[in-house]
């Protein structure tokens, strides 16, 4: 756990922040590659705030957005690193819900030198690597940090970034069941739905509603559902091609860890997903009793104590036994 909020109060460091947006005029908004729901609400609230507050702007990221979140406002306006760089750089740089510098991708490419960066996020694991960090590991969501600025910045909601903030508690708390469901949570997303959230619409469009190539992605993935001997672990994987088969997006594989950790018994649930350059994409789940965040480290990656994440520049198979095996051990300690 950071214990950074422990020195500081949580208000102080929110006004740190509030200071941050309001004494510059021109920022760079970017959040993590392949972007998830809280990632993009992260985005846009922090557009929609600055837009609020006539300052200029650009929002960016390396990947393409999950189409379905097409729907919240100025997730148009975000740029796509890979595809169209832009010919300037910039001197303040707004992260959110980055865990680590190298979480931003190549976008770091356009940071001017000697540039400043506000930090926002909730990952346990992140590192402290802006100029300012807001970082609350008890936070469910970045969104969550970014209603309490908000909030404490005096800046009155409306519905469009109100979606917005719903949208990334309700992907990041996974439609409101995991651990991460505090009371406040909950009182957030009251106070949103009260300021008009359709909360039906976006959790049956987001959470319940599949396309046809998802669902084929689906089949084939749970054809492929292994478990220990055990069956403390279980694990499924997702070959380069799989996508191209299918149809399937990429982020049609979210969620489908959740399949492998369902089952009764079975504390860790992984997915592997084999990327195109050979390397090993690894989502790991755990019900409780593993630390999955530690695991995930001890192959450079990160994440949360149930749900965390790494790459493994090995193939498919080495990279699943060496996984599993890391798993197991974990377990057996
Ligand atoms: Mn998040």
């Amino acid at each position: 756990m950071i214990g950074y909020t422990v020195f500081k109060p949580v208000k102080e460091l929110l006004e740190q922040a509030i200071r941050f947006i309001h004494e510059g005029d021109d920022y760079l908004v970017v959040s993590h590659v392949q972007p998830d729901g809280d990632a993009i609400s992260s985005t846009v609230v922090i557009g929609w705030l600055l837009e609020k507050l006539g300052k200029k702007y650009t929002l960016i990221n390396e990947g393409a957005s999950p189409s379905r979140l097409h729907y919240l406002h100025l997730s148009d306006t975000i740029q796509n690193y890979s595809e169209s760089k832009p010919n300037r750089s910039y001197k303040r740089i707004i992260a959110v819900d980055c865990a680590d510098f190298r979480r931003m991708g190549d976008v770091e490419s356009c940071f001017e030198d000697g540039y400043e960066l506000l930090n926002i996020d909730h990952h346990p694991t992140n590192d402290l690597y802006g100029s300012v960090n807001l970082v609350f590991s008890y936070a469910a969501a970045t969104v969550e940090i970014l209603y309490e600025l908000i909030e404490q910045a005096g800046i009155a909601l409306d519905e469009p970034a109100a979606t917005a903030i719903y949208t990334g508690l309700l992907t990041d708390t996974g439609g409101f069941r995991y651990s991460n469901t505090t009371p406040r949570v909950m009182e957030i997303a009251s106070e949103l739905l009260k300021l008009g959230v359709n909360g039906h619409w976006v959790a049956d469009y987001l959470l319940e509603r599949m396309t046809m190539p998802q669902l084929k992605l689906l089949q084939l993935g749970l054809s492929r559902l292994t478990f220990s001997e055990d069956a403390k672990i279980g694990w499924l994987y997702i070959e380069a091609n799989d996508l191209s088969a299918t149809g399937a997006a990429p982020e049609d594989l979210e969620g489908l860890v959740n399949y492998a950790r369902n089952v009764d018994g079975v504390e860790v649930g992984i997915l592997f997903k084999e990327m195109k350059n050979g390397h090993v994409k690894v989502s790991l789940r755990s019900a409780g009793s593993a630390d999955v965040a530690v695991i995930a480290q001890s192959f450079g990656g990160g994440g949360h104590v149930r749900a965390a994440g790494c790459r493994l520049e090995e193939p498919l198979q080495q990279s699943m036994e060496k996984v599993v095996e890391a798993v197991r051990k974990a377990l057996n300690e």
